[in-house]
């Protein structure tokens, strides 16, 4: 099957084994089998330029596939597609200290990237729970966030340059790791958050910054949801802060049953805020501390008082995912502006409360970047597909508070299969349609990633 593979790849590059297309054939998400043809592995950009070349002329569909961390089914081939995996195009390709811009294949796991700045004296600031996995790669064409955008932005901000094979097979060199670079449309932009629906990312030159002081974490407790953006308000005015999280106590209980993990606060409440900060701004962030106490926002806290500490803090909010994978949840990843915030907090949490009042709800996000996750958790004895159709119920009425607001229906995690049908209420008929052409124009036949993103 497929015979043009075989010519294009050695036969260590190509596997049709049921085993290896059942992992290479999806990420994370749950919903979605592994149906793929076959799982290819490049480890030039001339390969992948064949490829490509290959599936218009035989109209074969590619999937692109990085770590497969993706918790919006874009890189899931579940119809017969071929999966284009990066794992052999994972090298650092060329490092210049003047630039501080890293040449990397799209295989690069992120942490081998951050692993690098360091030995460099230097700083890769885009961090997720999964950064041990994920790829740089996937990170572009996702446009990863994560847990640092507040002070150091997405993905997008860190891409100074990338070569691109697009959906008809041409190769293009996006932005020459440029600064400045006033000469019409920036195409490297439109790749970054495509999906793999315009072209593969096959080389990304990163810019790399000066590392921060050291980090500082505090975890609050915080009684009343609304209550956080008073506190988060009152951090921003006085500090630069590195991260703002939140997490509700059903999260904790979750991260801290899978993890074994010890309780930050004395005793429980509702809700939890995880502030960093640089470390010369300790008395500041004590300062506000006692005022968010005085004003009633705040009832506990806890300081690192060592790295190792701090990243026992961390733990309590980057494993949450993780800890609750099991109960196949529901995902939600809204965003909108930080304004809107505490009205949109009390309408979606009337509305799940109201809607689900036999299911676990499990908050948790980057609520300083106006970022909620809002994860439904199946009970054991619901079958998955009423789970999912009774959630299915109440997404459109999610999704209107959303809209009311301009807010995103996915702020980090990508459209994929998994947001593609709801795409509506956040981008207008006139952006689809436009969308659409530019998918036309750089995916004439279709081939790329096909029914991700747009229908
Ligand atoms: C996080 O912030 C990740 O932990 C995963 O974006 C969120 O599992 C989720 O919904
Ligand atoms: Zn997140």
């Amino acid at each position: 099957m497929h015979q043009g593979l075989d010519e294009l790849f050695s036969p260590a590059q190509v596997s049709r084994d049921p085993a290896d297309l059942a992992v290479w054939g999806r990420d994370w998400t749950t919903s979605y089998p592994a149906n793929a043809t076959a799982v290819v592995f490049p480890k030039t950009i001339d390969e992948v330029v064949g490829l490509v070349k290959l599936a218009n002329r035989e109209r074969l569909s590619l999937v692109p596939s990085g770590g497969r961390t993706g918790l919006s089914g874009g890189a899931v081939a579940s119809n017969g597609e071929i999966v284009v995996s990066f794992d052999k195009m994972n090298q650092i390709i060329g490092f210049n200290p003047a630039d501080r811009l890293v040449t990397c294949q799209p295989g690069l796991v992120t942490a081998n990237l951050q692993a690098f700045a360091r030995a460099k004296g230097l700083f890769y600031p885009v961090d997720f729970a999964s950064s041990g996995s994920s790829q740089i790669g996937g990170n572009i064409a996702t446009n990863a966030g994560g847990i640092k955008v507040i002070r150091y932005g997405l993905t997008r901000d860190w891409i100074a340059g990338c070569r691109v094979v697009t959906g008809s097979g041409e190769l293009i060199d996006c932005n020459h790791g440029l600064i400045k670079n006033a000469t019409g449309y920036d195409l490297r932009h439109l790749f970054i958050g495509s999906e793999g629906t315009l072209g593969f990312i096959v080389e990304a030159d990163v810019r790399l910054t000066a590392p921060p002081e050291p980090q500082r974490v505090m975890v609050l407790g915080v009684p009343v949801f609304r209550d956080i953006l008073k506190v988060l308000a009152a951090f921003q005015d006085k500090l630069t802060l590195s991260a703002f999280e939140f997490f509700s106590d059903l999260a904790l209980t979750k991260v801290r049953a899978h993890r074994d993990l010890q309780s930050p606060l004395s005793s429980p409440c509702p809700f939890y805020a995880l502030v960093e900060f640089d470390e010369s701004s300790l008395p500041a962030a004590e300062a506000v501390f006692e005022a968010t106490v005085e004003a009633g926002w705040v009832v506990d806290g806890v300081l690192s008082q060592s790295e190792a500490q701090a990243a026992a803090l961390w733990q309590l909010r980057e494993g949450i995912s993780e800890s609750i994978a099991a109960y196949k949840p529901y995902k939600n990843d809204l965003a909108v502006r930080i304004s809107d915030m505490p009205d949109f907090l009390d309408d979606v949490d009337a509305l799940v409360s109201r809607s689900y009042p036999d299911f676990e709800v499990c908050w948790y996000g980057h609520i300083g970047d106006g970022n909620l996750h809002l994860n439904i958790l199946k009970p054991a004895d619901l079958p998955l597909d009423q789970f999912n159709a009774r959630c299915h119920e109440i997404s459109p009425t999610v999704f209107d508070l959303v809209a009311q607001r301009n807010g995103s229906i996915s702020a980090e995690h990508g459209v994929g299969l998994l947001k593609r049908d709801f795409l509506d209420y956040s981008r207008s008929s006139g952006e689809l349609g436009l969308m659409r052409s530019l998918k036309n124009v750089f995916d004439p036949n279709g081939i790329m990633n096909p029914g991700k993103l747009l229908k």
